[in-house]
């Protein structure tokens, strides 16, 4: 059997949740005019316009099951559904992030400062991880790029590291597992970090992104798998030779520098063409890039691993 996949831009608005189903108590207290629209004491930040370039071809996964099934392994190194309960130390108030490496404005961030000063939105994305579940979350945050000119890279600086925090005392998952070369780290291009996709996420669901789901500062890439996109991030550095990162060195055959999502390219132990969605674990099929070619074929040769 022939199986056409759809394009990103063909895939039908109507499948996606109509917005009047979908709007949040606090979207609706400010279309009552209860809340401040901007810049009072009173507004915030994850609570930000959708930007309707970004449609999707499924309903929104209900939060329950986005916020309830993590892969944090920090907290849990196995099991998905106990991270959110685990979470309970974690201190995400104040958060600063440190902007090092090959830039001209070198710089330690406080993250409220700086989402003042960001053009805050939320996008529609679908979610993949590599062990072939997915879901389709309404993300807040803003472009990855926003950041990057704010720090001004230099002409070397060919990508991006990124360390997230680590904190023993307050994340149980790392003493249940002490092989793994804590803290998690990845990396992009400075090319993928500057694709329009890429985005720094502080929100889900119209508030603040859970500490289950990598408060307060995460990573999102859509169209790579999922372990692509960090959490509570503490550290982005600029170079200009290939970061390591966590899975590859933990597991090099399995997982490569780029993990693009491909539905063609197997996993050592599993296929890659069909995905469960959360939480009815229906199967549907995988798209190339996760349906974000149109994005992103012109950063790729297809080869890359
Ligand atoms: N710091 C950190 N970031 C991480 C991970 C992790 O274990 N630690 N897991 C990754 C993986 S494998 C996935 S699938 C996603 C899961 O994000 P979610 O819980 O919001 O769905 O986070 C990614 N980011
Ligand atoms: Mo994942």
């Amino acid at each position: 059997m022939l199986i056409r996949i759809r394009k990103g831009w063909e895939i039908p608005e109507r499948e996606a949740t109509p917005e009047h189903v979908y709007l949040n108590r606090r979207q609706l207290l400010r279309a009552a005019g209860l809340l401040a629209a901007s810049g009072s004491l009173f507004a915030d930040p994850h609570a930000a316009k959708r930007n309707p370039e970004f449609t999707l071809d499924r309903p929104i996964t209900p939060e329950w099951a986005a916020t309830g099934y993590n892969n944090f392994y920090e907290f849990h190194p196995t099991d998905k559904q106990a991270v959110k309960d685990l979470v309970g130390k974690f201190k995400i108030s104040p958060w600063k992030i440190e902007v090092k490496g090959l830039v001209n404005k070198p710089q330690t961030l406080d993250l409220d400062d700086l989402l003042k000063t960001m053009p805050m939105e939320e996008r529609l994305y679908r979610f993949r991880c590599v062990e072939a579940w997915s879901m389709a979350v309404p993300w807040t945050g803003f472009p990855m790029s926003e950041l990057i000119k704010k720090v001004q890279p230099k002409e070397e600086a060919k990508y991006l590291r990124f360390v997230t925090a680590l904190r023993p005392e307050e994340m149980p998952g790392v003493k249940m597992a002490p092989w793994y070369k804590w803290p998690y780290y990845e990396g992009l291009t400075i090319a993928e970090a500057m694709n329009p996709l890429a985005m720094f996420v502080t929100g889900m669901y119209g508030k603040q992104v859970p500490k289950q789901n990598g408060a307060p500062f995460r990573v999102i890439v859509p169209w790579k798998y999922g372990y692509k996109s960090p959490k509570s991030i503490v550290t982005i550095e600029f170079a200009s030779k290939q970061p390591k990162t966590f899975w590859n060195d933990s597991q090099p055959r399995e997982y490569g520098f780029y993990s693009n999502v491909n539905p063609s390219q197997p996993h050592p132990r599993w296929s890659q063409a069909h995905e469960k969605v959360i939480p009815t674990m229906q199967l549907r099929p995988t798209l190339m890039y996760n349906g974000y070619e149109k994005w992103v074929t012109d950063l790729y040769n297809g080869d890359e691993y």
